[in-house]
């Protein structure tokens, strides 16, 4: 195996949360929503009830269903404790909604005898600090990650070893398995006798492209074939560290500006080499007194958080712009990530 990625999804998200800090809610079929169900508790399941329907056909379906009103600052405050236990393993993570991400977990995994023993006690460490439920797939790309993931919901996992083992997996599936065949398409499939996931293989790239677009006829060639190239987009998932003054009596003299560049630098690099991370670009921010508001950048070849390379960068930076009398000096770093992978601190 190339890469091992890893897909992780919350087990009924919102519900799980409501319950867990209520547990006189225990059992009983819950939907979390204000006019529409954001999510169903399993029990509600039961009833058919499912995400994106009305509360009141929910309600039609099963009469004393309770609802819970959304308390998204809560959820957030959650999905940050977990997004903090995953980042833990390694920043190769794209988080993509509050509840579910993907992992790089292709180093991360050497420490552990077996992809198997490395899901339980992920599965096992989120349940401990979170006392919420998720579910896991292993495969060797996201597409396979993600249906795997499903496979055993709730509070499960499941692992495809091969790029073989997922094409016999999904070959007898309803095509709409398939992340982005959406309801159109699979019409527009099953109109062309294209029912399941097999029934693409015949086809070439060429005709499923010419019948079905471009994006669409590459995505049913390649997943067919349990091939998908894309990349875990990891870095966007880091914030940036920088700060920034407002003057009162805006600074006039390369002294003055000099000084308060070395301060505002210093006082983000303190925090920067608390963070462990290395930045990848520097950015100058800078506001006139005449209110004019422009922003410089520079991007290394590579991430670094070499103190003398930062701050001349950023000299050399602020010498290029206009030399007029300033309001506000901010500088920040961009582009972070972290400078060693400390997989073991997570278990
Ligand atoms: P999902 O992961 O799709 O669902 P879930 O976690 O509730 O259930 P499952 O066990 O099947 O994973 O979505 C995560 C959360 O996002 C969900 O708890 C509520 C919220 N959400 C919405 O607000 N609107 C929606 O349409 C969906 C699908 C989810
Ligand atoms: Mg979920």
């Amino acid at each position: 195996m190339d890469k091992i990625i890893m897909h992780y999804d919350m087990d009924c998200f919102y519900a799980s949360i409501e319950i867990r800090d209520n547990p006189k809610y225990q059992g009983l079929p819950l939907v979390v929503g204000g006019g529409i169900v954001t999510t169903a508790s399993y029990e509600a399941r039961k009833y058919g009830i499912h995400s994106a329907m009305s509360v009141f056909e929910a309600k039609k379906l099963c009469p004393n269903l309770l609802v819970i009103p959304v308390d998204k600052d809560k959820y957030i405050k959650i999905s940050n404790q977990i997004q903090k236990l995953v980042l833990k393993i390694t920043e190769k993570v794209e988080f993509i909604a509050l509840d579910e991400g993907y992992v790089d977990i292709t180093e991360a995994v050497k420490n552990f005898s077996s992809l198997e023993n490395f899901a339980e006690k992920f599965r096992k460490r989120i349940e401990y600090h979170t006392k919420l439920t998720c579910s896991v797939g292993i495969g060797v790309n996201k597409l396979s990650a993600k249906i795997a993931s499903n496979i055993n919901k709730p509070n499960g996992k499941y692992i495809f070893n091969s790029q073989m083992e997922f094409v016999n997996y999904i070959k007898g599936k309803d095509i709409k398995i398939i992340q982005g065949v959406g309801k159109k398409l699979r019409e527009l499939l099953n109109k062309d006798g294209i029912f399941k996931v097999e029934d693409i293989v015949p086809y070439s790239l060429k005709e499923l492209v010419n019948r079905y677009g471009k994006s669409r006829g590459e995505l049913l060639y390649l997943s067919a074939r349990g091939i998908d190239y894309s990349e875990i987009e990891y870095r966007r998932a880091i914030h940036s560290i920088g700060n920034e003054n407002t003057y009162r009596y805006p600074l006039d003299s390369e002294g003055n500006i000099k000084k308060e560049l070395e301060d505002i630098f210093e006082y983000s690099y303190q925090r920067l080499l608390k963070k462990e991370l290395i930045a990848k670009t520097v950015i100058l921010k800078v506001k006139y007194n005449d209110g004019i508001l422009i922003t410089r950048s520079k991007t290394f070849s590579r991430p670094t958080d070499d103190k003398e390379i930062l701050y001349e960068t950023l000299e050399i930076l602020l010498n290029d712009i206009e030399n007029k009398p300033i309001k506000l000096l901010g500088i920040s770093f961009g582009n972070l990530i972290k400078k060693s992978i400390r997989q073991l601190s997570f278990f």
